[in-house]
């Protein structure tokens, strides 16, 4: 199948690879109004659509997981539950207490939750959009 605006077609979904920095909920918001608005950030459901993404990105990106709504509890954008994990060694920490959103790091693939305002939190960290229909 083909996926508009160049998207990446993997399973059963169109992905996006963004280039910009942006903040967790801003990146969510460009997923829609850059590839309409069903498009949000992206699900790592299992290891291979992990592992899809973090060569796609070459870089640190957003996933749509969080645990905004209540520290702790965090869930998939898409209200899937939180199966497979892929969490960094002793992620998440919510440092400062202020890390609800969670990256997908490169080139190791794990998660690490950080900030969700922040666009980049290091000099050779990138947080990019990425996305899916
Ligand atoms: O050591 C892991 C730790 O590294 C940083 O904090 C020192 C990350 N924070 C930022 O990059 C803002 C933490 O999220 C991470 O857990
Ligand atoms: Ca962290």
């Amino acid at each position: 199948p083909m996926c508009p605006h160049g998207g990446i077609f993997f399973r059963d979904r169109c992905f996006w690879r963004g280039t910009r920095q942006l903040s967790w909920e801003a990146a969510n918001q460009a997923c829609q109004d850059d590839f309409g608005p069903e498009t949000r950030l992206a699900v790592a459901r299992d290891a291979e659509t992990n592992l899809f993404l973090s060569r796609l990105a070459g870089r640190y990106i957003w996933l749509g997981l969080s645990d905004r709504t209540e520290e702790g509890v965090w869930k998939w954008i898409d209200g899937a539950p939180l199966e497979y994990q892929k969490w960094a060694y002793n992620e998440p920490n919510n440092q400062g207490g202020n890390e609800n959103c969670a990256t997908l790091k490169y080139p190791d693939a794990r998660w690490n939750d950080l900030p969700c305002g922040d666009p980049v939190s290091e000099s050779d960290r990138v947080t990019t959009t990425m996305s899916y229909i």
